[in-house]
């Protein structure tokens, strides 16, 4: 399988308010590290750099003025004489406040986002439009006739919604990459997103929309983040009426759980017809990861990669969450594998 990275992202490490405490993220450089160690161990990968930035592809799926504030809001900060590692909002307009957009930067962090877990630092926006140009890049290259490649993305990109950051995400990789198959002439996209968390950015960018559908399975929303979208009354709205489907399970269930719920998801895939399918492949259902509560085994992972094979379609497979980094890499390298095998 091809593999699209760089190491640009290892700019990228900020803090997170994680149950009180102000830590190093779990969302290390250290994660895509040892998903490049494992790929480099394995035979069958082939290896790109991404190509450019490609801003308005960005911006098909993003708010101009949410891209802009990403790409600026650092500069902004150390300008204005702030020397803290990391520029974290303390505010947002949550219910019966207006959505105007405030002018000073503290209040537009507030604005533009919609978690303490994540921060911008130093190396935040160039890691973040590099892992979005690997989306990309990776979506160009399924169009240019490979079955399937891994976007080793990094930072995340399931939880940005079309103006806001948070849950470790920036910019929708996989909204990117399932835009531009969309843009250059795949009928219907469908995103099949298996991370342990609700990936409420990609519902929220395709919600209204009818030529890309979006289906979840995750921990129910009652009890983990991102707590406030996910659940499975959410079905779309508009046009796009029908073309979402969420699938929450509760804390701790074990494969035999997920692996039905995976089950109704490729009903369901199957039933929209797709050209093509997005993958955000997050590995955080793992037994061991540190901060999320299923329990897939790693030759799960196997099992999983032999289901995105059978259907049978170009596929952009995004790499998405996964904390138990030491594992990560052959947990990653386990579905890739299996997907190469089936198909
Ligand atoms: N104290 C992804 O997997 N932290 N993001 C929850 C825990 C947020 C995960 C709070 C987890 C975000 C891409
Ligand atoms: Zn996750």
């Amino acid at each position: 399988m091809l593999v699209i990275r760089s190491d640009v992202h290892t700019a990228h490490h900020c803090l997170e308010l994680d149950g009180g405490a102000l830590i190093d993220s779990w969302e290390s450089p250290s994660r895509a590290e040892h998903v490049d160690a494992a790929v480099d161990a394995t035979p069958g990968f082939d290896l790109s750099p991404p190509d450019c930035f490609d801003r308005a592809a960005v911006e098909a799926v993003h708010d101009p003025g949410y891209v802009e504030f990403l790409s600026t809001a650092w500069l902004r900060w150390t300008g204005g004489g702030n020397t803290a590692p990391a520029a974290m909002a303390v505010g947002w307009p949550a219910r019966r406040f207006r959505d105007v957009r405030p002018r000073h930067l503290e209040a537009q962090l507030g604005y533009y986002s919609f978690a303490a877990d994540c921060s911008i630092a130093a190396g935040t926006w160039t890691a973040v439009a590099e892992s979005a140009a690997i989306a990309h890049t990776a979506a160009d290259r399924v169009l240019a006739g490979e079955r399937a490649v891994f976007a080793r993305c990094r930072p995340p990109g399931h939880h940005a919604m079309k103006d806001q950051f948070g849950g470790y995400c920036y910019l929708n990789n996989a909204a990117i990459a399932a835009q531009r198959l969309r843009s250059a002439g795949a009928g219907h996209v469908t995103v099949l997103d298996v991370d342990y968390h609700h990936g409420n950015g990609t519902q929220d960018i395709f919600y209204d929309r009818a030529d890309v559908s979006v289906c979840n399975i995750h921990a129910d929303p009652v009890e983990e983040f991102p707590y406030f979208l996910g659940h499975a009354e959410e079905t779309g709205s508009g046009r796009g009426a029908g073309h979402n489907k969420n699938l929450p399970l509760p804390r701790g269930v074990d494969a035999v759980t997920w692996f039905a719920s995976l089950d109704q998801a490729g009903s369901w895939v199957d039933s929209r017809g797709p050209e093509a399918l997005v993958v955000s492949l997050g590995l955080d259902t793992f037994v061991d990861d540190p901060i999320s509560h299923f329990q897939l085994q790693r030759s799960d992972f196997a099992t999983l990669g032999q289901h995105l094979a059978s259907f049978n379609l170009p596929t952009v497979v995004v790499m998405e969450g996964g904390y138990a980094t030491t594992e990560l890499g052959h947990n990653m390298v386990e579905v890739l594998t299996a997907f190469d095998e089936a198909r």
